[in-house]
């Protein structure tokens, strides 16, 4: 009988749910369609449940959707699998690493899963070694936009998915009827706005409600809210819309993964952030704003242009134009009036720009095989491949 390889994932909560909204859907990708034994260590199960609410966070072990789910504790008391893969640098359990020691690397592939950023270094930084203690290699596996990196989280069916959803408008009002959203006004555009906090929102907001054709905000829970509710001059609650001139505002609860997927789907315009949001509102082919995750060295406003590069390289003039207007005013707390207006008036262009890209994006290898087809490479001895 041929023994099920498996797959150990640490992660560390350390702000927002990135972290563990990429541990989970890599959980399950490799559960599901690869049909490995997965284990996923998190240290924030509260966190986790509420982008999934079958976790139970009193739980030390469970199992949800195929995946094995341990608190970061457990690690303590079980054997490394397979292959371990830390996301995102977190620091695994002095116990364990002894462990994953004695193993060595005849036995045991490891991986760190970095950061996702569009800079040029990635491409060479990508599966390098990282020499540990005990002569084992940890090899860095970087997330990216190019043949040369490590790709991005792609279920096989995701696109097929999507566009069957897009093209039933039955789905589209189920979706937004299970969220508590009145269907929107004929000829609206719709917004998801999951963004970082932002001030200067009130110039913005106000052009909305002047305009003459109707915009409607669909607000996730989270800090942009208490901007929102500045302009507003009140506490728009969970689950409330209210009405201002030709803006419609939602406050939406949080919701689990595949709703999320579903509301970037269902938007004119989706404004995302750090870097699971980010990389669905690609999937989703959606003229999109990304919110980068803000860094007190300005960080992340490089990461931005290393974006616009890979992004905007074939893109004509006018959308070039647009999109850096925009989201370079998003992202620096500028006035976002006139980038806005620009960037609705050419809503069909940047959708056809969106498809474009994403279309790129899908003809190379996703993250998750390319990770198997790394463990291959490195196939260690005795691994049941
Ligand atoms: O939550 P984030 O700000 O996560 C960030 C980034 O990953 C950042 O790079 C990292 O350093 C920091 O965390 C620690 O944004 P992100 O990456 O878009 O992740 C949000 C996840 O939450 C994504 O998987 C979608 C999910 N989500 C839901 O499932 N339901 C919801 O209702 C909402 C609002 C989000």
């Amino acid at each position: 009988m041929s023994q099920r390889e498996t797959w150990d994932l640490f992660c560390h909560v350390v702000d927002n749910f990135g972290d563990v909204g990429v541990g989970w859907r890599l959980a399950r990708q490799l559960a599901h369609e690869h049909g490995r034994n997965v284990r996923l260590f998190v240290d924030d199960l509260n966190t986790f449940r509420i982008i999934c609410p079958q976790v139970n966070p009193r739980l030390a072990q469970q199992s949800v959707d195929g995946v094995q789910v341990y608190n970061w504790g457990r690690q303590l008391q079980l054997d490394p699998g397979d292959v371990v893969v830390e996301l995102f640098g977190c620091k695994l359990a002095p116990a364990f690493l002894e462990r994953i020691q004695q193993r060595g690397s005849e036995r045991l592939v490891w991986f760190n899963l970095e950061h996702l950023s569009a800079e040029p270094w990635v491409e060479g930084s990508h599966l390098k070694p990282s020499p540990q203690p005990g002569g084992i290699n940890k090899l860095f596996f970087f997330p990216g936009f190019t043949p040369a990196t490590g790709g991005l989280i792609r279920e096989t069916d995701l696109l097929a998915r999507r566009d069957a959803w897009q093209a039933m408008p039955a789905a589209r009002r189920i979706a937004l009827r299970s969220l508590g959203l009145p269907p929107p006004p004929e000829h609206a555009t719709t917004v998801a706005l999951f963004s970082y906090a932002r001030d200067n929102l009130d110039t913005w907001l106000q052009g909305l409600a002047a305009a003459d054709r109707p915009t409607v905000l669909w607000i996730c829970p989270g800090p942009i809210l208490e901007s929102v509710n500045h302009w507003l001059h009140m506490e728009l609650l969970t689950g409330q819309t209210t009405v201002r001139g030709s803006l419609t505002l939602c406050a939406l609860p949080y919701m689990p993964q595949e709703r999320f997927d579903e509301l970037l789907w269902a938007a004119d315009v989706c404004i995302v952030r750090g870097e699971d949001s980010f990389v669905r509102a690609q999937w989703a082919a959606r003229p999109m704003v990304w919110h980068v995750y803000p860094q007190h060295d300005g960080a992340h406003l490089k990461k931005l242009e290393a974006f616009f590069d890979v992004y905007l390289a074939d893109a004509a003039a006018e959308v070039r134009d647009t999109i850096i207007a925009l989201w370079t005013a998003w992202n620096r707390g500028l006035d976002l009036d006139a980038a806005w207006t620009d960037f609705v008036t050419a809503l069909p262009q940047l959708r056809r720009h969106a498809r474009t890209w994403c279309n790129r994006l899908a003809s190379q290898p996703d993250l998750a095989n390319q990770l198997l087809a790394a463990v291959r490479a490195h196939k260690p001895q005795g691994l049941p491949i």
